[in-house]
């Protein structure tokens, strides 16, 4: 059929929501229509505080005209370029760019166009890897409870959260999972909590059930984003990097919230000294305008991939848009930004402030935990009538009353973007413990 310009008014019906409750959501549609700085406004004109950076990803606040104009120049000079067996300089140069900037010898980039893409991308390089080195038959994966590693069939296969893999029986074969470390002691720990570095040695456990042999590689994100903010325990991620030196097996470090400034620093390798063999990032690697993911890489792996014949494809895997030149020139904008408006330095600033302000919010009705780590925070809420939905409640008040925050079951978390004010830092906390008052 010839598509017609004239679509139904006030039509919901087409479109299929993603992790939304379509039915419930299209009786009252919850719609935005604009954003600037760090602010969203709806199509009635009302404006809410956007506490979550849109999906973590809006890094730099919203509409930034640098990016806008660089992503306009680009689409003058050329709209698209394949990646395979040729290039454009635009990726050669972000490549170095973030090259430059990613601790230790992280020092090559691929890219993709998302989170998923990114975890599906580094899994498979480190299968890929393992088996350049003649150990093929690596090929088990361990991913942790509670993480979130995206959709793809790989990344649930890893993930640990249980409603994202219960539907979809069809996982990658071989994944364990490390238990994960939101431990009751710990509650209302400020910054890294004290307990539950041993938890690492869990990996031991595993090694021993499998033998490392078989092992190419473990997943964590280093703080937990998705399932309420998990910042991790003191020493913990330093254990699990000594157990997979031990094994060699790789280390994957999926950074896709924690990556470009949320914990104060540009990486959270950089702040908890831990360098993975493999880093997955997207989001505010764009600040969101146009999509992008990428998996970065330790010399040795991309050394250990560069051993065929000069002529041989190094790794058959890629996309239609890597490295698609409108998301390259978006990033290497966005890293301008970053670097002239010193925002990880900014986040790293503002931290103690958000930290003192979300804490302020414990003996609140039914507050049960608050955990922070840089410019990000989770509070847990006590469950109501079923698992979900005080947590539900407490997404649509907070709405109502102009903030947007994030709802994982009876948990909410926040991630404004780091060119947030003090002020603005306020009113998120203000609006977050009238939402919570208003759900107990
Ligand atoms: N890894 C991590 C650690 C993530 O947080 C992904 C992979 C997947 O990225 P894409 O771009 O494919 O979505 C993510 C994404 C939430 C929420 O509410 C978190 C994400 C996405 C949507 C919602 O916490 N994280
Ligand atoms: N911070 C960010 C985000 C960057 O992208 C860069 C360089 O690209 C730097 C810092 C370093 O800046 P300079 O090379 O001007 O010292």
């Amino acid at each position: 059929m010839t598509p017609t310009n004239t679509a139904p008014a006030n039509n919901l019906d087409a479109f299929f929501m993603p992790f939304t409750a379509n039915r419930q959501f299209k009786k009252n549609p919850r719609m935005l229509a604009k954003a600037k700085g760090v602010h969203y406004w709806t199509p009635e004109g009302r404006k809410i505080i956007d506490g979550t950076a849109g999906l973590w990803c809006v890094n730099a606040g919203h509409g930034r005209e640098e990016i806008k104009a660089a992503i306009a120049k680009q689409l003058d000079e050329m709209d698209y370029a394949p990646s395979f067996q040729m290039g454009h300089p635009k990726a050669f140069e972000l490549a170095a760019r973030h090259a430059a900037l990613l601790p230790g010898d992280l020092n090559h980039a691929f890219y993709c166009n998302s989170g998923s893409e990114a975890v599906d991308s580094a899994l498979k390089i480190a299968l890929a890897f393992q088996r350049a080195r003649g150990q093929g038959t690596r090929t088990r994966f361990v991913g942790r409870e509670r993480g979130y590693h995206g959709v793809g069939f790989g990344g649930i296969s890893v993930g640990g959260m249980v409603n994202n893999r219960k539907w979809f029986g069809a996982m990658l074969p071989g994944v364990d999972h490390l238990p994960h470390t939101h431990l009751p002691q710990n509650a209302f720990s400020k910054g890294q909590p004290e307990h539950g570095a041993e938890l690492a040695d869990e990996l031991e456990k595993i090694v021993g059930l499998h033998d490392a042999s078989n092992i190419a590689a473990v997943i964590v994100e280093p703080c937990a984003g998705s399932t309420g903010y998990l910042p991790p325990p003191k020493g913990y991620l330093q254990r699990l990097r000594q157990i997979c030196d031990k094994h060699g097996i790789l280390l994957i470090f999926d950074e896709v919230i924690t990556g470009f400034g949320r914990l104060g620093t540009g990486f959270a390798a950089e702040k908890f000294g831990v360098i993975p063999d493999l880093m997955t990032v997207a989001k505010g690697i764009s600040n969101a305008t146009v999509p992008m993911g990428g998996v970065f890489v330790r010399k040795h792996v991309f050394d250990g991939l560069m051993n065929g014949p000069e002529n041989a494809i190094d790794l058959f895997h890629g996309y239609t848009y890597s490295a698609h030149p409108l998301a390259c020139a978006a990033a290497s904008a966005v890293l301008d930004i970053y670097r002239d408006e010193n925002l990880f330095e900014r986040s790293a600033e503002l931290s103690p402030y958000w930290e003192q302000g979300v804490h302020s919010l414990k003996g609140l009705p039914n507050v049960t935990d608050i955990r922070n780590l840089g410019l990000a925070a989770g509070i847990d809420l006590a469950p109501s009538s079923a698992p979900g939905a005080r947590g539900y409640d407490a997404f649509v008040k907070a709405f109502e009353l102009g903030l947007m925050v994030r709802q994982s079951g009876d948990a909410i978390a926040m991630s404004p973007p780091l060119v947030i004010e003090k002020a603005q830092i306020d009113e998120i906390i203000d609006i977050t413990a009238k939402t919570i008052k208003a759900v107990a």
